[in-house]
Order: structure tokens, then C-alpha cells, then sequence
């Protein structure tokens, strides 16, 4: 039986200012979740997003309040601890609210991990690899901090591929920015940039086509959410990849992209997909559709980070890597043992469950009372 369900805002202020198209980052506020059984067993969850309601159409608030509120009560109804059952009386009462319901799933597939004694990856359909690839994101705001910041990363074995964000600036001053990095760092550097919606269809034509011819490997999210059309127009006038972040919001809209040949790479991320067995959802799609893999962030801390991390070693096809970064951008840890990054990938746990152990005062100093 489950009986406690607990939602925690852990307020952790991050490196450096982190400068995107829909928000500058000062801080993160991490939306835990802690789900207790009657026999012992304790399992997290995360559902973190990005700049407020900036990003996403939950906000941490929201999230908070509509686990306690709405979920939690019902949770509470359940003798059995059938992740299946469980979900799908979830998905049935309460519409919507997909980072709340990853947070919840992720937590109950924590403890159904814990209790067959194996790693989340292998209740997610098993691992194939023990590590994935970690790119960084150079958002400073400042090409030379950019350049430094990614040479240092190089030079520490951390991250060898890098992500820039762009979109606040006119087009021309952010290919300028973006290819002036692209040169300091050499041909062998994959650079990509993440224009999180901000352009119009035609400026997308001018910055895609400038930067494809300046060596850079792959588009994020050009245009708006809903303007598949031109995403559609965008893949097929170029050869670089487009990939579709902000548009692609679980398995439906992950075949309607795949249908329309919308994109040529899909991020997955686990929240915006609504769990993590819906994220697996997506990666079936995108398997069937000849569609490439990513695996993304919403700026996770730990909790959300591994759990993405366990569900990406199981795609057979992960062509361009993660951006499961989140952990290192923030000034505090939460886990007694921080997750491991060398030879510029996170490295999974072998442990049972998410395999990760919480630092429960540290947790209690940071989160918002
Ligand atoms: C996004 O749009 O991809 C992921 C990394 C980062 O810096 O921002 C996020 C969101
Ligand atoms: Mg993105």
C-alpha cells in the first residue's frame, strides 16, 4: 500500500547564468517527489521544468500543488502496487499534467525495480549500454566565456559536443556567435544549436542554411510548437538534421511528426512525453520511422537525470547522444554520491531502482518550506 506520497521544491541556484531564447536561468527549482510503501520500500521521482511557465505548461507550483491535491488522495486508494493499474487509473481521472504524472510513474517504477532487485533500465526493457554520451550546453551569453567554457570541458574529459542556445538575438548576430565557436573549436567539435521556437519559417531558412554551410550539425525546435507545416518544409529543404524538442509532447504527437516527416531526430525527454514508458513509446516511433534519437533534459537534478539516463540505455539508436548535463549546472548536490561523469559520458548505476542515494538533510536545508 502506499502510504505516503511527498512533493518537494528544492531551490538550487546554477553555475552561471543560463541564457535561452525563453528564459535566462538563475536558478532551478527541482520538483521532487517521494512515494512511500506500507512494506518499506521508498521511490522517487522528478518532474522539473524550465524558466517558471516559460517552457512547459506546468509550473513547479502547479505540479506541486496538483500532486497533493488531485493525485496523491488517489494514489492512497491503491492495496497493490501495479505500476500498470495504477497509471492507467491516473491517466483515466485526471487529464493532462504530464510532468506530475512522469514524476508519480517514475517513483512507482523505482520501488517496482527495488522490489525484483534490478536497475530501472532493466524494468524499462534492459540496458545496452553502461554509459551515454553527455553533451554540453555553452549559454553564457558571451562567445568567448562560450569558448573558454567549452574548452575547459574538453580539456577535463567532461563534454566533447556542445549545444549553443540561440533565438533572443536578430539572426545574423546569433550565426555570427555561433560559427565564431564553431571555428575556435575545430572541425572535429559537433556543434549544434537549440533556437527554442523563436524563428519565423523564412528566418529559419536564412540561419538554417548559413549555419548548415558553417559545419554545424543539427537545428532544435526553429519554429513554433504547433507549426508543423514548417518543420515539415525545414527537412526536407536540408540536409543538416532538424530535430523537434518542444513539439513532440509524448507517443501521439511523436507519430504524427514521424508521419509527416516533420523531423528528422526526435528529443526525447521523459517529462514532456509524460513518463518514462511513454518516452519508450516515442523511441518506438521514431525506430519504426527512421527517425533519430536524442536523449534530452528539462535541467533535471539527479533524480530525473538518472531516471532519463536508465530509460536512454536501453534505444538502440542514440545517434546524437544526451544532454543530460542538468546535475552539473546546479551549485548543490542532493545525492550522497554524485552521479558520474567521466571520459565525457554519465556512467549508469548498478544499484537497484534509480541506484541512487538521497542526502535527505541536504534536501531539507534547500527545499522551500
Ligand atoms: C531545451 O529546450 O532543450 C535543455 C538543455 C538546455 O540548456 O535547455 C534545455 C531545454
Ligand atoms: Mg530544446
Amino acid at each position: 500500500m502506499i502510504t505516503s506520497v511527498e512533493t518537494l521544491l528544492v531551490e538550487i541556484p546554477t553555475i552561471r547564468p543560463h541564457k535561452m531564447a525563453v528564459a535566462t536561468m538563475q536558478t532551478q527549482t527541482l520538483v521532487l517527489i517521494k512515494i512511500e510503501t506500507s512494506d518499506g520500500f521508498i521511490g522517487w521521482g522528478e518532474a522539473t521544468t524550465i524558466g517558471g511557465l516559460g517552457y512547459g505548461e506546468e509550473s513547479p507550483e502547479s505540479i506541486k500543488t496538483n500532486i497533493d491535491t488531485y493525485f496523491a488522495p488517489l494514489l492512497k486508494t491503491f492495496t497493490d502496487l501495479n505500476v500498470a493499474q495504477i497509471m492507467q487509473v491516473l491517466k483515466k481521472n485526471i487529464n493532462g499534467n504530464r510532468f506530475a504524472k512522469c514524476a508519480i510513474q517514475t517513483a512507482l517504477l523505482d520501488i517496482q525495480a527495488q522490489r525484483l532487485g534490478l536497475p530501472l533500465s532493466e524494468v524499462l526493457g534492459g540496458r545496452l549500454r553502461d554509459s551515454v554520451p553527455v553533451l554540453w550546453v555553452l549559454a553564457s551569453g558571451d562567445t568567448d566565456k562560450d569558448i573558454a567554457e567549452a574548452k575547459k570541458m574538453i580539456e577535463a574529459k567532461r563534454h566533447n559536443f556542445f549545444k549553443l542556445k540561440i533565438g533572443s538575438r536578430a539572426v545574423e548576430a546569433d550565426v555570427e556567435h555561433v560559427l565564431t565557436i564553431k571555428k575556435a573549436l575545430g572541425a572535429d567539435i559537433s556543434i549544434r544549436v537549440d533556437v527554442n521556437r523563436a524563428w519565423s519559417e523564412l528566418e529559419a531558412i536564412k540561419g538554417i542554411q548559413l549555419l548548415q554551410d558553417g559545419g554545424v550539425d543539427l537545428i532544435e525546435q526553429p519554429c513554433a510548437i504547433d507549426n508543423i507545416d514548417a518543420m515539415e518544409r525545414l527537412t526536407r529543404r536540408f540536409d543538416i538534421a532538424i530535430m523537434a524538442d518542444e513539439s513532440l509532447m509524448g507517443p501521439s504527437t511523436a507519430y504524427r511528426l514521424a508521419k509527416r516527416n516533420a523531423a528528422s531526430v526526435f528529443a526525447v525527454k521523459v517529462a514532456q512525453s509524460g513518463g518514462l514508458l511513454e518516452g519508450r513509446d516515442v523511441a518506438t516511433i521514431a525506430n519504426l520511422a527512421g527517425v533519430d534519437l536524442y536523449g534530452g533534459t528539462m535541467l533535471e537534478g539527479s533524480v530525473g537525470t538518472i531516471a532519463s539516463a536508465h530509460l536512454f540505455s536501453t534505444f538502440e539508436n542514440l545517434a546524437y547522444g544526451t544532454e543530460l548535463f542538468g546535475p552539473l549546472l546546479l551549485t548543490d548536490e542532493i545525492l550522497k554520491t554524485p552521479l558520474q561523469y567521466r571520459d565525457f559520458e554519465l556512467h549508469l548505476p548498478q544499484g537497484n531502482g534509480l541506484g541512487i542515494e538521497l542526502d535527505l538533510d541536504k534536501i531539507d536545508n534547500l527545499r522551500r518550506k
